[in-house]
């Protein structure tokens, strides 16, 4: 990009030059070098004298131009020479005056950024563009398999559903292991897709590969069919991040960030929700709402305010917790004052497992820390599996 634009720079410096020697009176001669003196840094004249043509260039004059590779660009908008050819080697030339046809073409390639071949004629110290001209013949455009994207027929994986917050969403995580940013057009794929990540089924996919792009491992395929392999994942998975969270109440954000009931689902121990009221905060709660029924299998807390451990001690703890399920059940739990996840197995043998849509953790009793009393949980993490 530096390159480039060094490059249009001296393409100014060249036209401005070339205005110059075209003007018609010596003021215009005199006002043109002031202006480029005063806009310029001073550095910018000792530039110029590489930017003029070289004398050993590779291509001779009349030389022919046979299937060169690059793009049809845009100059700054007032420069004279309108668009150019830029090669793929970073080389440009002005473009000649080209038949009704081919100037149409290259208008098409200008405005959809497509590569193309070009033949004809190259001449040399016209006054165009690094004063050299293609004088093009004959211009296709090839296909670009960055912009179109690759085919994808039938992969099959699972979708991961990020945590809230998280810039892009979901990802396809095909069954080689490799991940891909996911998403489509159709509204019904959409919810097809968004279907499969709540019950972690497998799923087949068709559709469109595209590199380079802001997504998951920067590849994003563009789902076109879907197609449901394995209706729901056996083996249980964290379902937080597919859960509305709510809470009693939040401390209002300061100027280290925001303490709202999503960042204890967030995936990252260095946020937490903090009660917002006077006091510890006995009986203040945060709640988990699923899209869906759910089999319990374990909860993880991580009880503080677990950015580092000088915060994890000046803030309170959770102690004891109630937790409170849709089905009516509830259950208490004791944790340990440390830092990170306590898991708490919450299978039942012989069954059946607790089923909630669900579940609403309330403050029973903390760990005061010694300089706020705030309460903070950190993160918490609902295992199970879909029913
Ligand atoms: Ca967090």
């Amino acid at each position: 990009m530096r390159g480039r634009l060094f490059t249009l720079a001296g393409m100014l410096i060249l036209s401005a030059t070339l205005v110059v020697g075209c003007g018609p009176t010596a003021v215009d001669a005199i006002q043109v070098p002031t202006a480029v003196a005063t806009e310029r840094p001073p550095e910018a004249p000792s530039v110029q004298p590489a930017l003029t043509p070289e004398p050993q260039l590779a291509e001779a004059e009349g030389e022919p131009v046979e299937g060169w590779l690059g793009t049809i660009v845009d100059l700054p908008p007032g420069n004279q020479f309108g668009q150019i050819f830029e090669r793929e080697d970073g080389e440009q030339f002005g473009i000649g005056n080209p038949t009704d046809v081919v100037r149409e073409q290259v208008n098409e390639a200008r405005t959809t950024g497509a590569r193309v071949k070009v033949w004809g004629k190259l001449h040399i110290g016209v006054p165009t563009t690094e004063a050299r001209t293609i004088e093009i013949e004959r211009i296709d455009r090839i296909s670009q398999p960055e912009l179109d994207g690759e085919p994808v027929e039938g992969w099959t994986g699972t979708v991961y559903k990020l945590p809230p917050g998280n810039q892009f969403g979901q990802r396809f995580v095909r069954d080689d292991g490799e991940q891909y940013g996911i998403g489509t057009t159709k509204d019904v794929i959409r919810e097809r897709i968004n279907e499969a990540a709540w019950a972690g089924a497998q799923i087949r996919i068709w559709g469109r590969l595209y590199t380079g792009v802001p997504a998951s491992e920067a590849r994003q395929i563009e789902v076109a069919s879907i197609e449901t392999v394995s209706a729901v994942a056996p083996e249980p998975r964290n379902l937080s991040p597919f859960a509305e969270v709510s809470a009693s109440s939040q401390l209002p954000s300061d100027r280290y960030g925001g303490y709202s009931p999503y960042a204890a689902i967030d995936g990252a121990k260095e946020t937490s929700w903090v009660e917002g009221v006077s006091g510890p905060g006995i009986g203040e709660w945060i709640q988990l709402t699923f899209p869906g029924k759910i089999e319990l299998r374990a909860l993880a807390f991580d009880v503080g305010f677990d950015k580092n451990a000088d915060l994890f001690a000046k803030n309170n703890r959770i102690k004891s917790a109630t937790v409170v399920f849709s089905n009516g059940e509830r259950t208490t739990i004791d944790f340990e004052d440390v830092r990170g996840l306590q898991e708490f197995a919450m299978a039942r043998a012989p069954g059946p497992n607790i089923e909630t849509t669900a579940i609403r953790v309330i403050i029973d009793d903390v760990y005061p820390g010694t300089t706020y009393d705030d309460t903070c949980l950190a993160e918490i993490e609902v295992w199970g599996v879909v029913k």
